[in-house]
């Protein structure tokens, strides 16, 4: 029998047990072994049913991600289900934990599936860029329905055990977590009742029902909206509508199509680099695994503005308990009203009840007065970008908060050293940079300092977790990883309208690409005084940072979103962009200021005088040793500022994009637009020598 999927008989009732940690994958090893094991308990006379089971954390989570890409082994999973469907001793599916992709489709094939009520269920293929290969596009709608099934599909959402109920996706839910014995009574109870073999092949009433139903092309329509840019879910829809209008062996066949077309999209490769992605980044180089981790239980935060009361409820969300700081009462109390009212909008959402808002808001203490955070684990710092006030705030932590505290600076910017050198203790000093809007944002840029303890680094990393970030190390400098990149677009992006582009110009190539948002949008979402300040700060460092038309925006008071108007103008109640013609005539009247006689830009400047500029900058970022892995940089970028998942991140999407092309763009644009931005990296220069890619590093 096979290491990972056993078959015993226990009374008349044939087990088949995978047990393949961490997450019961259906690589090559548990197909083939699932296959023995059935044919081992139709062959085994004293078996009356057959219950599929599985030890560890879950159910089978989907098919092995690892595996895609690489040539097909038998036996597939398509055939393996149908095997399994085709059996002619009842088969019941136990679930526990989540039952995926490949996983639910093997469930969908047994005829009776029972679960404990805490187990959740879902075809998440199409966050993959794929879509349910094993017949779950055939099986699902036709316990489901259409509209259901298409839900489902194409948003990869889970839905709990009681809710897979009421759908018909279960006929069974029970409390409890010992899932073998929760198996065992129900496929006892199949053998008392004399419950039948039941293929969901053959039920066909919703399918009747929905035949000819326009619910498809309302979905087209949709996703249109919703899935702007992507490839698969559009052929999830043409993949559901097969189980209406073919018979079932054919709607397989049609599924098997439509599947091998995603697989052989460059979208699903650039979707599975972000998933393992996301994990593997919490794997920090040189951090051995075992580091202690102090534990957080309460937070202290300074400063009760849009970063503060974000960061805040981050944390009161999971229960730990916070104390905000501010130097004015009603600073706080803005503060604190601008968090109840976005507890109330969730409330009034119905994602949270009032109750749950008053448990939050009871989490949080204001204070304003550094004495309450004598007794906190964790100091978070979140007042604007200045070095000389970051510091005097670093130097009072130093003398009120306890030994072993971790001291945070949520600096987007800043030198965390410098921060650290106002402290007795810079090994207890880290970055946490928070993304705004810092409630929402998945990401957490950890920035270690020189002098940064193991301990610290792997505690934060630990609190992103707990608060469920995706958190990625990174090395100090100016912007450290994300910003730093960023900084280069805007320049560039800043560059490109003094030279001739529009600002929506702009932006529009950066949507195209699958941004939510360009840059200037992005600008007057962050506040134009942010990046103003930025500038103000580097200039009185002494650095030469050019006259911008954003300078005078902020000049003006056009702060963005939060006047109504900033390089672009908002409607009252509206955060729809509208360009204006009085920042045209001003960037105008800046170009004559300037000398420069405006001329056209063509998408394909932009596009690579914005992203290839990133490219190089994250080159150099990795030559220094300031992201361990190009996959730092993309996750990064995919969770910070919304570069489409699909197409990888940047690092990624470069390698498709091809190296050499990048390089002679940078260096054509190194000795027309000149500035030290288009120096090309030489890490760039030694990877296209060697005919390489960042992946293969
Ligand atoms: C599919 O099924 C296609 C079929 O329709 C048709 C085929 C013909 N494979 O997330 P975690 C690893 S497509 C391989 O940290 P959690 C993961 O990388 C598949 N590995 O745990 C990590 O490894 P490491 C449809 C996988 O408890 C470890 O397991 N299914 C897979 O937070 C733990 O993962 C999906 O899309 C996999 N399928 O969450 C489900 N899944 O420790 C994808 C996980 O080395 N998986 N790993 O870093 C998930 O959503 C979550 O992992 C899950 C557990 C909810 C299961």
């Amino acid at each position: 029998m096979s290491e990972v999927v056993s078959y015993n008989r226990e009374g008349n009732i044939g087990v088949i047990t995978v047990n393949y940690p961490p997450v019961n994958a259906l690589g090559q090893a548990v197909r083939s072994g699932l296959l023995a094991a059935l044919e081992q308990g139709q062959k085994d006379a004293g078996a009356k049913v057959l219950l599929l089971v599985c030890e560890g954390r879950t159910f089978i989570a989907g098919a092995d991600i690892r595996e895609f890409g690489k040539p097909m082994q038998e036996p597939t999973l398509p055939n393996l289900v149908n095997t399994f469907e085709n059996s002619d001793k009842p088969l019941v599916a136990a679930i526990h934990g989540t039952a995926l992709g490949g996983g639910l489709e093997t469930a969908l094939s047994c005829h009776y599936r029972v679960a404990v009520s805490s187990a959740k269920v879902g075809l998440p293929e199409v966050k993959l860029g794929l879509l349910p290969g094993a017949g779950g596009t055939q099986r699902l709608p036709r316990l489901t329905g259409a509209r259901k099934a298409l839900e489902m599909i194409t948003t990869g959402e889970f839905v709990g055990a009681k809710d897979a109920l009421a759908l018909g996706i279960l006929d069974a839910v029970e409390d409890g977590d010992d899932i073998h014995a929760v198996g065992m009574v129900y496929a006892q109870k199949v053998i008392d009742e004399g419950k039948p073999v039941r293929r969901v092949r053959d039920i066909t009433d919703k399918i009747e029902a929905d035949k000819g139903s326009d619910v498809f092309d309302q979905f087209r329509e949709e996703l249109k909206k919703r899935a702007r840019g992507l490839f698969s879910p559009f052929k999830c829809v043409d993949a559901v509508e097969a189980a209406f209008n073919l018979p079932f062996d054919e709607g397989m066949k049609r599924e098997r199509e439509l599947f091998m077309e995603c697989m052989e999209s460059p979208q699903r490769a650039g979707l599975i680099h972000s998933f393992f992605g996301e994990r593997e980044v919490s794997k920090v180089k040189g951090l051995p695994k075992d580091t202690p981790v102090r534990d957080v239980k309460s937070v202290g935060i300074i400063g009760a503005g849009t970063m503060g009361g974000g960061i805040a409820m981050n944390f009161v969300n999971v229960g730990i308990p916070v104390t905000i700081v501010e130097v004015k009462q009603d600073a706080l109390d803005k503060g604190l009203a601008i968090i109840r009212r976005n507890y109330e909008n969730s409330a009034k959402k119905g994602k949270l009840t009032q109750e749950q808002v008053e448990q939050r808001m009871a989490l949080i203490t204001p204070s304003l007065t550094y004495d309450d955070f004598r007794d906190v684990d964790l100091v978070i710092e979140a007042v604007f970008e200045n070095m000389a006030i970051k510091k005097e705030i670093f130097a009072k932590l130093d003398e009120v908060c306890k030994p072993g505290a971790i001291l945070a600076s949520n600096t987007s910017t800043l030198d965390i050293d410098e921060i650290a050198s106002a402290t007795r203790r810079p090994e207890d000093v880290v970055g946490m940079h928070f993304f705004s809007p810092a409630n929402v944002m998945k990401l957490l840029e950890n920035v270690r300092g020189s002098k940064t303890s193991d301990e610290v680094k792997a505690s934060v990393m630990a609190v992103a977790k707990k608060i469920k970030k995706v958190g990625v190390m990174v090395g100090n400098c100016y912007g450290f990883v994300g910003n730093r990149m960023l900084h280069k677009r805007g320049t560039e992006a800043m560059s490109l309208v003094d030279e001739g582009a529009t600002p929506q110009q702009v932006d529009k190539v950066l949507t195209d690409l699958g941004f939510p948002m360009g840059q200037f949008a992005m600008s007057d979402l962050a506040g134009i005084d942010v990046g103003y300040r930025i500038r103000e700060e580097r200039r009185k460092a002494g650095q030469d940072i050019p006259a911008s038309w954003l300078d005078k925006l902020a000049e003006q008071g056009r702060l963005g979103q939060k006047t109504q108007a900033g390089v672009y103008k908002y409607e009252e109640g509206s955060r729809k962009p509208v360009p204006d013609p009085e920042v045209e005539q001003l960037i105008e009247q800046f170009r004559k200021e300037q000398g420069i006689t405006p001329r056209e830009i063509t998408d394909q400047e932009i596009l690579e005088r914005c992203v290839y500029v990133m490219i190089n900058e994250g080159a150099k970022i990795l030559e220094e040793g300031i992201a361990d892995r190009p996959l730092d940089i993309d996750i990064v970028w995919i969770y910070g500022y919304g570069f489409p998942a699909y197409r990888g991140g940047p690092m990624f999407w470069a390698d498709q994009e091809g190296l050499d092309t990048i390089l002679a763009a940078v260096k054509k644009y190194h000795s027309t637009v000149g500035g030290e931005q288009w120096e090309p990296a030489a890490l760039l220069e030694r990877l296209v020598g060697e005919g390489k890619t960042f992946g293969d590093l």
